[in-house]
């Protein structure tokens, strides 16, 4: 039960809160125990305030759902909320195409992004992300509003770690919809332009299926040039 995302909630966000929503993004990764937000106060401010970010849950690889990083919301200050995601990831159907590599991802959306997050455990495989094989993962995040973008990328590890992307969608609670980012490229070394990350943008959900239907092992009309073969930073 979803939709393609067309709008977003404007009462619940309206525009001047996006800057106050993206100095309260904060994140905490377990390498280095950093926590970092830009709400900073000055050393000899007058009125200091406290913002207490409860977590009470694991940041281990073999714990909960395996993640090891984070958003947190304070318990007090602006209304935020946290969403959820389904990330569905679409290894294509073609010959060496599937890998055993670690793979991240970084979703973008009007009021920042997720910061980046390693696909540990997939719903759906208990091999993730072989050839012609559908990965599913939750991830929550501080509700980044309309998604704009999305990179993933691999760390090249394992046998084969060449990986032919097919798609991902990107389903999320707060709106009950759906975002398509058509990929149709290879993240390797030796394939396309050797590159083990790419940015994509979404399109819309019509537009895909379309595309589905009308072409064999789901390929996608790689003329459109809706890709985004950015360099991978
Ligand atoms: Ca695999």
């Amino acid at each position: 039960p979803s939709a393609a995302c067309e709008q977003h909630d404007e009462d619940q966000f309206p525009p001047n809160l996006h800057n106050t929503v993206n100095a309260w993004r904060t994140k905490a990764n377990d390498d280095g125990g950093d926590e970092q937000t830009e709400h900073g106060h000055e050393e000899n401010a007058p009125d200091i305030e406290v913002f207490t970010f409860v977590c009470n849950r694991w940041l281990a690889l073999d714990e909960d759902d395996g993640q090891i990083v984070r958003e947190l919301l304070p318990t007090e200050g602006p209304d935020l909320q946290e969403n959820t995601y389904t990330v569905h990831v679409y290894t294509g159907d073609v010959a060496g195409g599937g890998t055993d590599a670690n793979v991240f991802i970084n979703i973008y959306g009007e009021f920042g992004d997720s910061g980046e997050r390693a696909l540990k455990k997939s719903e759906t495989q208990f091999n993730k992300f072989e050839r012609g094989q559908l990965d599913s993962f939750k991830l929550k995040a501080i509700d980044l509003g309309k998604m704009t973008k999305l990179r993933i990328r691999h760390d090249n590890s394992g046998g084969h770690a060449a990986w032919f992307l097919d798609r991902v969608e990107i389903a999320e609670d707060n709106r009950n919809c759906t975002i398509y980012f058509p990929c149709q490229r290879w993240l390797a070394v030796d394939e396309d332009n050797g590159q083990l990350g790419a940015e994509f943008v979404p399109v819309d959900e019509a537009f895909v299926k379309k595309d589905i239907s009308n072409q064999k092992g789901s390929k996608l009309n790689t003329t459109l040039g809706l890709e985004q073969k950015g360099i991978y930073t």
